[in-house]
Parts: C-alpha cells; structure tokens; sequence
C-alpha cells in the first residue's frame, strides 16, 4: 500500500538506464512459509550514458533482504542504502557482478504480482512491474539480460519445475527436495520472466518449422484438466502456422510450453518459451465451453504466440510504448481468427466491442492517448485504448500501406529491431522506410487521445454529373488536451446505385474509374472528394469495414439504412447499417415513440434469407446492446433504456415467431443430428439457433419453455446449454428456472470454469432483486474473492452487465460495488482498480445518479490507504 504521495510518471523524462545487466543467474529456494531468492547479476556501465560511475539503483518491493556482495565482497550495512522501493549501492567499477540474497514470502501474496501461490502450484506474473517483488533488479523493459534460472523445491509436492528457455540440468537435493535448472539463450527484459514449480500434468506434440526444426509444444495443468487441452493445442499448431505464413516469422526456441493457472489477474502472458495462462484462456471442451469460450482460447493462444516476435524478440523501450506490442499483437491474432473463423463476423464483433468500451473509455475521465505520456500505476494503462484503438491505427497503416506493403514494413521493422527494446517511432519509422511512404500527420493517432467525429455530407448534380462528399473531422476535448490537430483517417467507400450496385468510382482529376471500391484519405478538417460520371443520385456506403476507429455520421433515412442492409456489398456496413436503423428505432422508443415496424420487416427479411451465413443472420437480429445505447445517449436512463429494447425484442418475437420457430427447430434438429464439432460453420448455426430462442422466450409460451428445457436437458455442448440456461433464468418460469440452476449447479459444481458462468449467468439477469440474488451467490462456497475470475463472473458481470439492477435508483448497486473494491484494495489492487470502470462513467448519467456515483467514489477515496491502482482510478474520476 501507498505510503507516501503517488508520483507521476512522464515519457519526456525518459532516459537510458546507467547500468546493463549483461547476465543474470538466479537460485530460487521454494519452502512452505518462504522462498530465498539468490541472484547474481553481472553489470555493465552502460556505455550509451558517459563516463562516471553514479550509484546504481535497483527497483525491489517487499523484499527482506539477507545479504549484499560486490564482486564478491559482503557489503556492510553502511555500504548500501534500502529504501521501500529500492536499494543502492556504489559500483567502483565499468563492470562488476552483484550478488543478493532475499526472502520473499509467495505464500501470502494475494496480489497475484510477482511469485505467488495458485492451488497447489507456484506461480509467476512480472509484467509490468512485478519482477521488482522476486529480487533487487533493474526492472525496466530497456535492460535485456540472458537468464538461467534454477529452481529448488520439494520433489514430491512439486515434481514439475520450469523456468524460460531450455531445460539444461537437474538433480536431487537433500530432504526429499530436487532441482532444475533453465537456460534462455536470447536476452530479455525482466517482465518476460516466468518460473512455474507444481505437481503439473501434460500434454505434448510436436510443431516442425518452415526451416525444418522440431518444436516440443508441451501445456501443464493441474490432473483434473488433462483432457480439456486439445483446442489449445490446435490453436497453438495453428498460430505457429500462420505466423510462418503471413509474417513469415518462425519460433526460435526447441521448446514453448504453456502453464493453466486459476488464479491469474488477466488473460495470459507471452513470457519467454513458458506462457502462463489463466486456465479459463486455455481449457475447453464441448461439454464445459461455449463456442465463444473455444473462440476465446484460440485468440489468446494466437496473442501470446504472436508475442514470440511482436513483444519478445523486438520489444518495449518504457511502457510508454506498451501499444507497441499490444496493439500490434492484437491486430495480428485478429487476423488470424480472421483466417480462421468468419472475417466479417470476426469484424462485427471486434467493432461493437471498440463502440461500446473503448470509445466509453475515450469519452470518461481515464482517456489517453494510445501511447499514454503520463501514468501513475502503469497496471492502470492496459486499457482499451492501449489494445483495441492500438490494433485500429496498426489496422489503418495496413489499409493505408496494402498488405505487401505493410509485410514489407514488418519485415524491415523484426529484422532493423530484433533483439532490441524500441518505441512506437520506430516501429512507424520502419514502415515509412519500407514503402517511402510518411506517416508524420498518421502519427497524431499515438498522441491523441478522444474519439473523432466525421461528419459528411453530400451534394449530387444531376446535370454535371458530379457528387461531392463533404468530410469534417472534429476530436472531442479530453483529459489535459483542449484541442486537437487533423488526424488521416482512411474511409473505404463505394456508391450504390438504384439496383443496390457498386458503382465504378472516378475522381475528379482521375482519367478512369478506378474499381467501384477505394478508400480515401481524409487529412484536414474540412475536405470535399468529387467523383465525375455519376450516372444517377448514388447512396453512399462509408466506412467500409469500419476502416477507421471515429464515429461517423450521414444523415440517412430509415429507408435509406434499410436499402444498405439489403444491398451493400460490404458484409460488415449492411450489419451496420441495421445497427444504425435500430439506434434510430430504440432512441425514438425512449423518447416515448411507438416502434417503428420498418425495423421489424427488415428484419424478418433478414431472418428469412437463407443465402446469408447464419452466424451473420444472428449478427443482424441481435439489437444493438443496451451499453453501446448508454455510450451514445447525452445522459442515459438505464430504465427506459432496458424498457425500450425489451419492449423491442418482444414485438420482434411476437412479428417474427413463425420464421424464429423455423429457424429455430431446423437448427436445432442439425444439432441433434450431429456430435459437437467447433467448426465455423456449426458455431454459425448454434448461434443463429440460440439468437432465436432467446427472442421466443420472449414470448413466455410454454412452447418456448419446452424447447429451452429439451435443449437444456439433451444437448452435448455448453453452447446450446448455456443458452437455455440463460433464457430460463431470464424468464417467469419461477419453477423451472429454479430447478436447471439446481440441475446445472449439481452436474458442475467440481468445475471452477463452469461456476464461473453459472455465477454470471445469474448476476447479469436484468430481473428485480439482482443485488440480492448477487449477495446470496457471494455466500456460496463456489465463490472465493481471492479468485480473479470469480470476482469478475459475479461482481463484475453485475456492474458491468446489469444495467438497471447496478444503476438501482437507491444507489444500492453502487455502495455494493464500492464496499467490494475497497475489500480488494488491500487483497489484489489491479482487480480493485478494473472493478471501478463503471463507477467512472458517472458523467453519463442524470444529476441523481451522479451524486449517488461520485459519494461511493469519495467514501473509497477516505476509506485508508489505496494501492496506487485504485487511487490514480478514483482520483482521476473526482477530478
Ligand atoms: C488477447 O497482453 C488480447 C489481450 C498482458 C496482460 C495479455 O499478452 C497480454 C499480456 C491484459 C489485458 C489483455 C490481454 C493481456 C493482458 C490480452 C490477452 C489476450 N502481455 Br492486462
Ligand atoms: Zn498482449
């Protein structure tokens, strides 16, 4: 916890480190009550930095520690200075070798930073800052350092022991114990750490690279989970595929394991040959995951894959540059799941992630820029901002660059940097140099933060033949940036004639058309295309793909938003231009309007077309959520909100039943007829299947009822049984509801993964009584506050997926939330700071519920020492 006033960190104060760590040698002693750590660190002046010696200053947190020695001379206790962040000392010469010993007590750590303990295992998390909680260190990602790590344990309790790189040695050790000792050849910074001792099971294969190397592949779990490993070892073969294919970037190790942990405070890490994974990142199977959960372990297998090169081989200079490697791995596990799965899906559903959460974040008092130049916590800034916008602007130079062109880029970019710790600029610098392009006004997109607006207009002249596109770009004021300059935003488009045709495109100054499909590049605040031979009064189609992250606006007609939907060649603007017709529809119900039955028809034409995908057919249906109509609303009413979608949804069901009941039982009857595959094309249909039951449950007919008990009853996979589950429980079938809770509970209640959606399942039911409903389920055995997933199953997915039980206009939801973050402000400070997010929003709602907000963050601000997580969080939301 914070003792003394919290600083701020500035990127302009950056400067190189004065000392390199040329090796690092380190012992580890595993006990029951302590862990001794014992380092040797072989240093360097850094040459970079100037002649002098300065005293030399290592970061080290809640570490004892025993013994200090200068090229082997223990120092005294004069001769050395311990202070609570870090220790210094006075080198007397260029290079010389540190030798510490410390007591570090992973047993007691809840913070799950550092070394700590999982179940039975021991475990690691070091990014960002936590290696400085295992040893004295320099630990900033610009000083790279080879390690070898041996690990001492109890053989019996711990007979698996893992560290990064190659396993070289091993032995017995006296009483029972045994050791084992890891080289990683290539040099790495400390956050890349990892060391994993356990009485670990496995599966392994072999990956055969394009140069013809063999790769032992090899995934750790604890026994009860050996055959829940499968899928991630697929994904795992497929990603080492496709990096090879589309980057043409190999592994580099003989060995790359991967570790399942159940208490972990995010999704995975990319630590060098041995990533760590929250086990609800890697284990799957038909009977206990969802489609969306097998999806999910794909893309984070894919992620820290990617790492290997985006992150570890090239990596961060400061955390500044975190975007560096997050954004850009983002955008590559994208396009792998891209590849892999429905590109278009794909897309919808990363976009209607961004609109809902990132552009919130934008829009609140936490906004910064993609590479930040000022933080507190720096575990506060992994954010959406950091990842997802991070991915849009890498997705945009590649839009920009073509894909040759962008490849060329990465090219010059892994081999100009391999080995290296780099910033944002070079990684721009890299893709300038390759193409002769320059991104100078691009590289507004890191330095800005806020959401663009793009406002067009249009003007056609029928008798010149000529249509103009007006763009006028604007950025919202954020945090400590009243004004912004012109960003580049791409903006694909195309111009659909009367038939719902592309047309071919001729700019003005152009001798042809030029496809009937482009994207231009709008730079200044104001900036007018003309396009020649337009035949007829086209409708604009922009922003295809959602080329770039802004919020755009054209003033089109319900009519016109229908025609898209039915027309555009571009997959994802018909979906959104159904969006678009709905926002329009959902926004006039809340402001006390009857529901507009054009939404209603284009849906049941959606609906009742089978020539499109199934999975884009649910994509369609599914109204824009009731969080995306909070981030567009001036101030939003969580009542009329949830209201007018309901109200929405039911007339739907109602206008729709007979085509919902055809596609409902063909679906389901495919099911039936086949075993659970977590192909493309059945995930489509369970999902399209699942999208119409929920609407029909809607209806409260026994008929549904039925259907939803059958499907719960005899289905082979979580996905078809979840959402029944889900439906019953959002339902008035008191009686049924009750007993497939009890059913489902009894058949899982041995699977921490499957509690964790039984517990939100239950948490984010809009029905009356959801706090209390979420106050019995934290009484449950199944629920433990020191596990980070359950944390976010219950008391998460009430804040943040229970829009009118959280927002209860007593403010019960509010103090609720706030007694639990100030709980875990002393148990796991990230998980406290990240359960805050809705309490930040306040601004977005009415002068009641602000006041109600803004006291439950002043009563977390008073209520004692905050880790510097919660209180940058809270601080900057009073302010
Ligand atoms: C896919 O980025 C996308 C994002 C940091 C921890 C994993 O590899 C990571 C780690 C946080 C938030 C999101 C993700 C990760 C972290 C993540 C995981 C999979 N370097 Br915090
Ligand atoms: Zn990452």
């Amino acid at each position: 916890m914070r003792t003394d006033q919290p600083q701020t960190i500035y990127l302009k104060d950056y400067q190189a480190p004065e000392y390199l760590i040329e090796e690092t040698r380190l012992r580890f002693e595993l006990h029951d009550d302590q862990t001794l750590v014992h380092a040797e660190l072989r240093l360097q002046r850094n040459p970079t930095r100037g002649a002098g010696l300065p005293p030399l200053v290592l970061h080290g947190e809640e570490l004892e520690l025993l013994a200090v020695a200068l090229d082997d001379q223990t120092l005294a206790a004069g001769d050395y200075q311990v202070e609570a962040g870090s220790l210094t000392l006075q080198p007397q010469g260029e290079a010389f070798v540190l030798k510490t010993s410390v007591r570090i007590h992973p047993e007691s750590n809840t913070a799950l930073e550092g070394l700590y303990v999982s179940g039975t295992m021991f475990c690691t998390q070091c990014e960002a800052e936590g290696f400085r909680k295992i040893t004295y260190y320099l630990d900033r990602p610009d000083v790279m350092s080879v390690f070898t790590t041996t690990v001492e344990a109890d053989r019996g309790k711990y007979p698996i022991l893992l560290s990064n790189g190659n396993p070289v040695a091993s032995g017995d050790a006296e009483g029972g114990r045994h050791w084992a000792t890891w080289e990683d050849p290539f040099p790495k910074p400390a956050y890349l750490f990892a060391l994993v001792a356990g009485d670990l099971r496995s599966v392994e294969d072999s990956y055969r690279t394009g140069s013809g190397r063999d790769v032992t592949l090899r995934i750790y779990v604890e026994p009860e989970n050996i055959g829940k490993l499968q899928h991630a070892m697929d994904s795992l073969k497929k990603s080492m595929r496709w990096d090879e294919e589309v980057y043409g970037r190999e592994y580099d190790l003989d060995i790359f394991m991967i570790v399942a942990v159940n208490d972990f405070n995010m999704g995975a890490m990319e630590n060098k040959g041995l990533n760590i994974f929250n086990s609800s990142a890697v284990l799957a199977s038909p009977r206990t995951a969802t489609d969306a959960a097998h999806q999910r372990v794909e893309a984070i297998v894919a992620h820290e894959y990617f790492h290997n090169w985006s992150g570890n081989r090239v990596t961060c200079r400061d955390w500044f540059q975190l975007s560096l490697k997050e954004g850009f791995t983002v955008f590559r596990d994208a396009g792998f799941s891209s590849d892999m799965n429905s590109p278009t899906v794909k897309r919808i559903e990363d976009v209607a992630f961004l609109r809902t959460n990132q552009f919130a974040e934008d829009a609140g008092p936490m906004a910064h820029p993609v590479r930040p130049d000022h933080f507190i916590e720096i575990s506060n800034f992994y954010t959406l901002t950091v990842y997802e916008k991070g991915a849009e602007v890498v997705r945009m130079l590649h839009t920009l660059l073509g894909p040759e062109g962008f490849r060329k880029g990465t090219d010059l970019y892994f081999e100009r940097h391999d080995g290296q710790a780099v910033t944002c600029d070079d990684f721009i610098r890299a893709l300038e140099d390759a193409n002769g392009a320059d991104f100078s006004q691009f590289k507004r997109w890191y330095s800005q933060s806020g959401t663009p607006r793009l406002a067009v207009s249009e003007q056609y002249d029928a008798a010149a033949r000529t249509y103009r596109l007006t763009f006028r770009q604007s950025c919202p004021p954020t945090p400590g940036q009243p004004t912004k300059e012109p960003f580049v935003i791409p903006v694909q488009l195309g111009l659909l004639d009367g038939q719902g045709r592309d047309l071919p495109l001729r700019l003005e100054g152009e001798s042809a058309a030029q496809g009937s499909d482009r994207v231009l590049s709008v730079t200044q605040a104001e900036q007018t295309f003309t396009f020649v031979d337009v035949p007829e009064q086209p409708l604009p189609s922009l922003l295809r793909g959602f080329s770039a992250p802004v919020k755009l606006s054209f003033p089109y007609s319900r009519e016109q938003l229908t025609f898209l939907m039915q027309h555009d060649s571009d997959g994802f603007n018909r979906w959104d231009a159904g969006q678009q017709l709905a926002v329009q529809v959902l926004q006039g119900m809340i402001a006390g309007e009857p529901l507009d039955t054009r939404l209603v028809e284009a849906l049941r034409s959606v609906a009742a077309d089978d020539s499109l995908d199934p999975a884009m057919v649910a994509e369609m249906l599914s109204l824009p959520s009731e969080a995306y109509l909070v981030e567009l609303a001036e101030q939003a009413d969580p009542g009329a909100i949830h209201g007018a979608r309901r109200q929405a949804r039911r007339a739907i069901a109602e206008s729709l039943r007979d085509v919902l009941w055809q596609r409902y039982r063909s679906a389901r009857e495919a099911s039936r007829a086949t075993p659970y595959q977590a192909s493309a094309d059945h995930i489509a249909r369970r999902s399209l299947q699942n999208a119409a039951l929920g609407y029909l449950m809607l209806l409260e007919e026994p008929e549904a009822r039925d259907a939803a008990l059958e499907q719960f009853e005899d289905a082979d996979n979580m996905t078809e049984r979840l959402a029944a589950l889900s439906a019953l429980v959002n339902s008035g079938f008191e009686q049924e509801k009750a007993e497939v809770l009890a059913r489902f509970f009894e058949e899982f209640k041995a699977d921490p993964l499957v509690m964790d959606t039984w517990l939100s399942v239950q948490a984010s039911s809009p029905l009356p009584g959801g706090l209390a409903r979420v106050q019995a389920l934290m009484q449950n055995p199944v629920f433990i506050l020191k596990n980070p997933n359950k944390v976010r199953a219950l008391i998460g997915a009430f804040a943040n997926a229970n829009l009118v039980n959280f927002h209860a206009e007593d403010g019960s939801g509010y103090r609720f939330l706030a007694d639990q973050i100030i709980t875990l402000n002393r148990l796991n400070p990230q998980i406290a700071s990240r359960l805050l997010t809705p309490l930040t929003r306040w601004k977005k709602y009415g002068p009641a519920r602000q006041a109600l907000m803004r006291a439950e963050l002043e009563r977390i601000l008073a209520s004692g020492e905050l880790s510097s997580d919660v209180y940058e969080v809270v601080s900057k939301s009073l302010a």
